[in-house]
């Protein structure tokens, strides 16, 4: 089992929160991907972005997989000035590459908010730390899980 993938496990597990991790036939490296090897619809997929502060900072944002982040909504919450985090910054903080970040399981707490459009549908499915392993949670037990904030800041809300 890969390191992040036993990290994501770990971080369930500890949580109490029992839910079976999958690993896709298919990649599920996008949101699009993922949405086709589970067989659900696009915004049943929870996607993990990640953008950094001003000082370096990491913020994580949890969108339904259909749906895209308004930058300047974003930046609003976080009180400052968010940009797009690079693949080795993401790597560094969460220890996850991107197209396997998980929602939990980071090598560093980090601030994380919720698009409440993920909050509609019973069931949503996130990376568990690869491009090939997924699991289902419902939206409100992975908002408990994470300590996300539940707040709109996607395009067109
Ligand atoms: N495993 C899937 C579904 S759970 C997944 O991780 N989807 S995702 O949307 O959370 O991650 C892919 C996202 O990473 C894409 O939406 C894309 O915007 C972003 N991304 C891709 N390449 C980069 C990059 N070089 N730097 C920052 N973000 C990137």
């Amino acid at each position: 089992m890969s390191k992040s993938l036993a990290r994501v496990q770990n971080a369930l597990t500890t949580a109490g929160v029992l839910v079976q991790i999958t690993q896709t036939p298919a990649s599920a490296r996008t949101a699009t991907e993922a949405a086709m090897a589970v067989g659900v619809g696009l915004d049943q997929i929870v996607k993990s972005i990640l953008f950094e502060g001003e000082k370096g900072t990491l913020y994580l944002f949890l969108t339904a997989g259909g749906q895209q982040v308004d930058l300047a909504k974003a930046s609003a919450l976080a009180g400052q000035t968010l940009q797009r985090a690079d693949a080795v910054r993401v790597r560094e903080v969460t220890g996850f590459a991107i197209g396997g970040v998980a929602p939990v399981g980071h090598l560093t707490p980090l601030p994380i908010w919720m698009d409440p459009h993920l909050l509609a549908f019973g069931q949503v499915w996130a990376a568990a730390g690869t491009p090939h392993h997924v699991f289902a949670i419902a939206p409100a037990v992975l908002q408990g899980l994470t300590a996300a904030v539940v707040a709109p800041f996607t395009q067109g809300v």
